[in-house]
């Protein structure tokens, strides 16, 4: 369990609202949010500097509640959340409500708010190339997913070179794999991640086939997920030693969240194949 930093009942004035009236004349906003971060080092050393100055937070949600417009409670939630989370480093998860006392409702009530958690995710990701300058596109895309607020590097493997697995006569690989803390979910860090192929003039034409560059979400977080276009964890990681080698040197004690063993074991288990 994480220490909790609260802030209860800001009051704000400012002009959020579906309404008319609402963006013109403004009204009072409260706000609650409880931040989640490591206490320790700053309650054992006494020092603001080792924490987050509440003070500074409730000054930020003032001056951005009242520099923004937004119609619903639940968008000005979502970006403010966001730009906490952007601001403040040392906040990892929070969660944010925002209370609309007087909303134009023609019944008595006490009050409406929503309330949302949001947070920075642990994603693992491959990287591969086998074309043209493999490792500059390789560094590229390191810098260019570096080049988002919302993406933080954590670390970077070194890369290996590797033979072609699949059926396809192909040229050897670059491979690698990228720590990364994200405030994106896994639908728009894929897009992140298709937009940096894209800008790496990646051209889809053979299944498996050669490739500038390729960037796949291996895992986020503990999450099991599953759509048309995206599987959590990476569906075939576990066959592929270009994949478990460059996390062995990231996360060899994480534990994959559906076969129950960690990095390290599905790396042996492989070899052992
Ligand atoms: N990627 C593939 C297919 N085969 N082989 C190696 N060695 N490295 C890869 O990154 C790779 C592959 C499809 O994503
Ligand atoms: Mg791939
Ligand atoms: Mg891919």
């Amino acid at each position: 369990m994480m220490d909790e930093i609260r802030i209860r009942r800001l009051e704000i004035f400012a002009h959020h609202g579906v309404y008319a009236e609402e963006t013109q004349n403004g009204q009072f906003f409260y706000v609650n949010a409880t931040l989640y971060t490591n206490t320790v080092a700053a309650g054992k050393s006494d020092d603001l500097t080792l924490s987050t100055n509440y003070g500074d937070v409730c000054l930020f949600i003032d001056r951005w509640m009242k520099e923004n417009t937004y119609k619903l409670l639940e968008a000005a939630a979502e970006h403010l959340a966001e730009a906490l989370l952007l601001r403040f480093p040392l906040i990892r998860e929070l969660d944010l409500e925002i209370e609309k006392p007087n909303a134009p409702i023609p019944l008595p009530f006490a009050s409406v708010s929503v309330k949302i958690h949001r947070g920075w995710h642990r994603a693992y990701l491959a990287v591969g190339s086998n074309m043209g300058d493999k490792k500059a596109y390789i560094e590229g895309a390191v810098k260019s997913l570096e080049d988002h607020p919302q993406i933080q590097v954590v670390k970077v493997s070194d890369m290996i070179e590797t033979k072609p697995y699949g059926g396809v006569e192909q040229d050897m690989f670059l491979n690698g794999a990228i720590a990364v803390d994200t405030v994106f979910c896994p639908e728009d860090l894929l897009e992140v991640l298709h937009e940096t192929e894209n800008a790496a003039g990646r051209k889809r034409t053979i299944h498996w086939g050669p490739r500038t560059l390729d960037l796949d979400i291996i895992f986020y977080d503990d999450l099991v997920y599953e759509d048309e276009n995206l599987t959590i964890p990476h569906m075939d990681m576990q066959n592929r030693m270009f994949v478990l080698e460059p996390l062995m040197q990231l996360c060899p004690g994480y534990r994959h969240p559906v076969f129950g063993k960690t990095v390290s074991e599905l790396r042996d288990r492989l070899a052992d194949r």
